[in-house]
């Protein structure tokens, strides 16, 4: 963003408590300025040279989601912040995280319904591997994105002993849009299906076959999927975007415990000297519209172009003209965005 840009939507903001223009934003970040290994028995939460996820599957007292990786990314310096949600509409955001354990785990690009580990031996999986999730995060216990981070406590009292249920801040998905974040972390003991933002692919192994070390998994994020456009808008408005990642790899050896060889992956954190020289740190790139939709092509005038840019993006499919965040394009996008415009 420019600075004459800036200060205008700042003039904008204190003159009528809305941003009457707007601006497409690209941030990309090579690093996090959060990120925790979200895990009960972790003396050193936010300074641990990897994050490993696995589950604690068929076990009770824990989470089946267990290890968890929270990452966040403040914004802003970049993007606007404070501003009502609404007038954030994200277009685009990718996580990419990089593995450091090499040939330890198998990759599975797709969902596996929570009935498929039923069973330790993973008998029930009909693809082999495990897939790894992006998550929103909900918090507990008064808890909020504001006071929990990178170095605060696990969690207070548990469900069950020793951790169950505990944790402060959990990976979550909103089941419809408008619902509160739901935590996911028991989602084998509970029975249910949670669809998560994004699953992580990659370029660097088949699916089922061995993953190498520093392979680079992404997490392109499903914006239709319901809350999850609304969540970001949130994160930008307060300033920071958080992520939780979890896999249910179970858990043996290393981290996890129990005997046997590792199955499950490590991922580089922000605090690794390696992921620092060659870029295996978690990042994110994310593009959003900031302000009023009416101006439509970001450059501050409320004209002809706006109407010309919207309905090209309408009548291509494009979703930065789906106005209303629901991911159909009809004529309830056209209204906001004639209301919108007219407000300019
Ligand atoms: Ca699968
Ligand atoms: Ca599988
Ligand atoms: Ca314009
Ligand atoms: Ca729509």
């Amino acid at each position: 963003m420019n600075r004459a840009t800036f200060a205008s939507l700042a003039l904008s903001i204190a003159a009528g408590g809305v941003v009457a223009q707007s601006e497409t934003v690209t941030v990309e970040y090579d690093m996090p300025t959060l990120d925790r290994w979200n895990y009960p028995f972790n003396g050193s939460p936010g300074t641990r040279l990897s994050a490993s996820t696995f589950g604690a599957v068929e076990l009770d007292g824990f989470d089946d989601h267990d290890a968890q990786f929270i990452v966040g990314f403040e914004t802003l310096a970049d993007v606007m912040s404070g501003l009502d949600a609404s007038e954030y509409q994200v277009l685009s955001a990718r996580v990419t995280i990089t593995n450091s354990n090499g040939d330890e785990f198998r990759y599975d690009p797709t969902y596996d319904t929570h009935d498929t580990y039923l069973f330790l031996d993973n008998s029930l999986d009909t693809d082999d591997g495990r897939p790894v999730h992006l998550w929103a995060i909900g918090y507990r216990d008064e808890q909020s994105q504001s006071t929990w981070g990178e170095y605060s406590a696990f969690g207070g009292i548990p469900d069950v002993d020793p951790t169950q249920g505990a944790r402060y801040a959990y990976a979550a998905y909103f089941p419809f849009e408008g619902s509160e974040a739901v935590d996911v972390s028991n989602n084998l003991k509970e029975e249910f299906d949670a669809t998560p933002m994004a699953i992580a692919q990659t370029d660097a192994a088949v699916p089922g076959g061995f993953v190498p070390a520093d392979s680079d998994f992404y997490f392109d994020v499903d914006l239709c999927q319901p809350g999850v456009r609304g969540y970001l808008a949130e994160g930008l408005s307060l300033g920071e975007v958080r992520f939780a990642i979890t896999s249910l790899h179970a858990a043996n050896g290393g981290d996890g415990g129990g005997t046997g060889d590792i199955t499950y992956p490590f991922w580089y954190t922000k605090e690794n000297p390696i992921a620092a020289i060659f870029g295996y740190a978690p990042r994110l790139k994310l593009t959003v519209r900031v302000g009023n939709p009416g101006d439509f092509n970001s450059d501050g005038a409320f004209d002809f172009f706006d109407v010309s840019a919207f309905l090209t993006a309408f009548n291509s499919g494009d979703l930065s003209a789906d106005l209303n965040g629901d991911c159909s394009l009809n004529f309830f996008d056209v209204s906001a965005f004639l209301t919108a415009y007219n407000a300019g």
